[in-house]
């Protein structure tokens, strides 16, 4: 059964939204992909946001640029947890994406991750850290991508002062 829903307003944010798609992957965790958009098919994004609970999905990661609704309708139709992340476009360098996104009125929360592939593998992180809760042997892959990452650092080499 799919576990998590990652859509995007359009192809064009497909570049960002894969790295959510591929961290996803390497945890194990089943996905789907889809383009859904606030403005150009608002039926699909209702339809998807009313459909999410009841198809099993445990969070949503929704990624958009320019005047990004997605996220934010997305959360006003289910309260399946929506992860927002702003995808940079070719004006505002992804700051009209983030704003759009993180000032939620209160009372309709989305988890707002930083512009661009950052935020796309954090919110897939993020996923990974809420199904963890109810899946210890997740967890455990959490911890030792934890683990992984802080060896990469810490035997990282600086390249000689020129
Ligand atoms: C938003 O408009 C999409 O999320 C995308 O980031 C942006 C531009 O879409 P395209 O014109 O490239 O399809 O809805």
């Amino acid at each position: 059964m799919v576990q998590v829903g990652i859509v995007m307003g359009s192809t064009s944010d497909w570049e960002v939204m894969q790295h959510a798609v591929r961290k996803l992957g390497e945890f194990g965790i089943s996905c789907e992909a889809k383009v859904v958009s606030a403005h150009r098919t608002p039926d699909l994004l209702f339809d998807y946001a009313e459909q999410a609970r009841s198809r099993g999905l445990k969070c949503i990661i929704a990624g958009a640029g320019g005047a990004a609704h997605l996220p934010g309708m997305m959360a006003a139709k289910t309260t399946v947890p929506v992860l927002g992340v702003p995808v940079p476009g070719k004006h505002l360098g992804g700051q009209d994406s983030l704003y759009s996104i993180v000032q939620m009125p209160k009372g309709v929360p989305v988890a707002t991750f930083a512009i661009g592939e950052a935020g796309a593998v954090n919110a897939a992180l993020f996923a990974v850290a809420l199904l963890a809760n109810g899946d210890p042997a997740l967890q455990l892959r959490l911890d030792a991508f934890r683990r992984q990452q802080a060896e990469s650092v810490l035997a990282a080499q600086l390249p000689e002062a020129r």
